[in-house]
């Protein structure tokens, strides 16, 4: 049996999640706290990121690995497209989404979202049991900073960020608006991949209201724009239609 190191909220997590669903690979979860998730990550010349899938003695700690291994394990429903070239490109998505993406958002998203307190609690709270929220909120304003150093979060580069994920979103605008699916006739891991990264703005039939109480203002206003594009609407048929 696998088990998946996770934090709950984040959508590099996600990403690892659903290819597991997807192949029906058994797994078992466990969710971490930022900052204590140092205790189970670090170790000399690794990186300390999650995903990290552990079973026996594999421990695979990238999602893109983590689909690589379940399409060797199970071939059937390839994420990777067989036919060479469109393997290629949908790595290159893959590549480019989680860069382009996946980093500008979350930079964006919690430039905004940390000095927050009440939001940022509410997202990083997800499915946290009340046993660790006391734990969680005292350490809170430690994990804030940690994480706001981790990821390099300046009014500079999160200005950046923005920009990178606005034109990241206009090229995504462009193609799912005309075709289901990014790379050929399937889905595959580039539009996992996209789904994936954007999770955390799916609406899922929440009121105006809820949507606030999850939104800092600003995301919440610049929510409303990402709603209007076509990449929200595949967004959701990405969830409906393969999650
Ligand atoms: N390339 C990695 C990125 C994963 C990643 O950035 N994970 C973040 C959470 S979204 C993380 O664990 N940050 C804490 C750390 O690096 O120690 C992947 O695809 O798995």
């Amino acid at each position: 049996m696998s088990t998946l190191y996770q934090f709950p909220f984040s959508h590099f997590c996600e990403k690892a999640r659903w290819a597991l669903d997807y192949k029906q690979h058994p797994y078992a979860v466990r969710n971490l706290l930022p900052l204590f998730h140092l205790t189970t990550t670090l170790r000399p010349g690794r990186k300390t990121s999650l995903p990290l899938l552990i079973e026996g003695d594999l421990r695979l700690q990238d999602s893109g690995e983590i689909i690589d291994y379940l399409d060797r394990r199970h071939p059937h429903k390839p994420l990777t497209p067989i036919p060479a070239e469109e393997a290629r490109l949908a790595r290159e998505w893959e590549r480019v989404l989680d860069k382009d993406l996946g980093v500008t958002l979350r930079r964006w998203f919690y430039f905004h979202t940390l000095p927050d307190t009440p939001h940022a609690r509410y997202f990083l709270e997800q499915d946290l049991p009340a046993s660790r929220r006391h734990l969680f909120r005292l350490c809170f304003p430690l994990v804030r900073r940690a994480m706001q150093h981790r990821m390099r979060i300046t009014p500079d580069t999160a200005a950046s960020a923005l920009d990178t994920l606005e034109r990241t979103l206009d090229r995504l605008d462009t193609i799912v608006g005309g075709q289901p699916f990014l790379v050929g006739n399937h889905f595959s891991r580039a539009d996992l991949t996209g789904a994936a990264l954007l999770s955390p703005l799916r609406a899922r039939g929440r009121t105006q209201e809820e949507l606030q109480a999850i939104f800092s203002p600003p995301v919440w206003q610049w929510w409303k724009s990402f709603h209007q594009r076509p990449t929200s609407t595949w967004l959701e048929q990405m969830y409906r239609d393969y999650r």
